[in-house]
């Protein structure tokens, strides 16, 4: 157990940290250039929330898988209890609920922003009944997020699409039960090349308060220009109650949705610090869900989830470590260097030994990733799911 009050914090923080890993993350991804195949890849939801099992049964800190309806629900609403006994099956719950309305056919001129009423109606429809899967599966959350915008100036009119926006997000609003959220994502560019509906935090903030009191801002930390400073985009949010959620990964050019923390950890930890003051500083815990939002082209599906729950722990605790008394101090007398090495000094900290620790003490391994290679469990699912993946390869060519 620990013993000083800095390791009490950090035991505390600890033992509240959970994130959501998203089911996408298991199944076979690629860019637009292509896929690469991997055998032990997940083919059906079923094979997804398995390998999200294992990703918590040996990090101990992700019991939610978020899932994407057109993707995991194959009869939609009505697949519902079958989605939710086989998480029950495999040790985890479902967790944010994510409407598709980006995919089909229909969708090529936007979805709650289509100029035609229809295309509107079926888009609303089809959120409405993810905020129906919710209600069943008992999810806080329905995560939205549209490929909506246009791709050459004057094709759209821009202030019309944000009026239908409106309209569809306090229709939607209106269905959710006092229980449930719904997080309005943005992003500035991709699949739309010229104007996105909703780019920025600025838009979604005003969509959500439109939207009414259970709607929050959700941030994918790919969606933002470069050198955009994130942690004070937080910092409003946070100041604004209206923070909703994270969809972290990492960057080196666009929304590359590559491992959290892999390029820019320092990055996290701001956010995570700046999350951690503002708690310190109001005495209030900020309600935020963490999710992850990466996509694993290259590295193992379920390994590169371990890696990743455990980066963010370790980028969490680390926050949770800078003096914020010391730090209110110096940033008061406009003590610089002072301040900026309490943000150092909390980074170069080596929490490892620590969370081995924590985990012992829970009955987890000390090193998960270690773990589950031992466990046996990838080369059983490369030998089940092999074949299956082998023809994934041969349509895909
Ligand atoms: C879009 O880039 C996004 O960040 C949204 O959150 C989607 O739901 C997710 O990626 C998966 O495509
Ligand atoms: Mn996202």
């Amino acid at each position: 157990m620990p013993g000083t009050s800095q390791q009490e914090t950090l035991w505390k923080k600890l033992n509240e940290f959970q994130i959501e890993i998203p089911s996408w993350g298991f199944a076979n991804t690629g860019t637009r250039f292509g896929k690469f195949i991997q055998p032990a890849a997940a083919t059906t939801a079923e094979e997804k929330l398995s390998d999200a099992g294992q990703v918590h049964k040996f990090t101990g800190c992700c019991p939610t898988v978020a899932v994407h309806v057109l993707w995991d629900f194959p009869q939609g609403l009505a697949s519902t209890a079958q989605v939710k006994s086989l998480a029950d099956k495999y040790g985890v719950r479902v967790g944010s609920i994510n409407p598709n309305v980006f995919q089909d056919q229909e969708y090529k001129y936007g979805s709650l922003g289509n100029p035609d009423p229809q295309i509107r109606k079926n888009a609303l429809q089809h959120i409405l009944d993810c905020v129906e899967i919710g209600k069943q599966t008992g999810s806080r959350d329905v995560s939205l997020w549209f490929g909506d915008g246009s791709n050459y100036p004057g094709t759209a009119n821009i202030r019309h699409r944000r009026q239908w926006f409106e309209e569809g997000l306090k229709e939607t609003h209106a269905h959710l039960s006092p229980q449930q959220r719904m997080l309005v994502e943005y992003k500035p560019f991709e699949p739309a090349f010229y104007h996105t509906d909703i780019a920025d935090w600025g838009m979604a903030l005003l969509l959500a308060r439109a939207a009414g009191p259970r709607a929050r801002v959700l941030v994918d930390t790919g969606h933002h220009y470069q050198a955009q400073n994130i942690e004070q985009i937080v910092t409003w949010l946070l100041s604004e109650n209206i923070l909703g959620g994270f969809h972290f990964n990492d960057r080196r050019y666009a929304d590359d949705d590559l491992t959290i923390a892999s390029i820019d950890p320092y990055q996290v930890f701001r956010i995570f610090h700046e999350i951690a003051y503002f708690e310190w500083e109001t005495g209030a815990r900020a309600d935020i869900a963490y999710m992850i939002d990466q996509s694993h082209n290259l590295k193992g599906k379920i390994e590169e989830m371990i890696q990743t729950a455990v980066t963010a722990q370790e980028m969490y605790a680390k926050a949770a470590l800078v003096d914020h008394a010391a730090l209110a101090r110096h940033q008061e007398k406009c003590e610089l260097i002072d301040a900026e090495e309490c943000l150092k000094q909390a980074f170069a900290t080596d929490v490892r030994p620590m969370l081995r620790e924590w985990r012992r003490s829970k009955g987890l391994a000390e090193d998960p990733l270690a773990a589950f290679r031992q466990s046996g469990y990838l080369e059983r699912i490369a030998r089940e799911r092999g074949e299956k993946n082998k023809s994934a390869v041969a349509s895909y060519a």
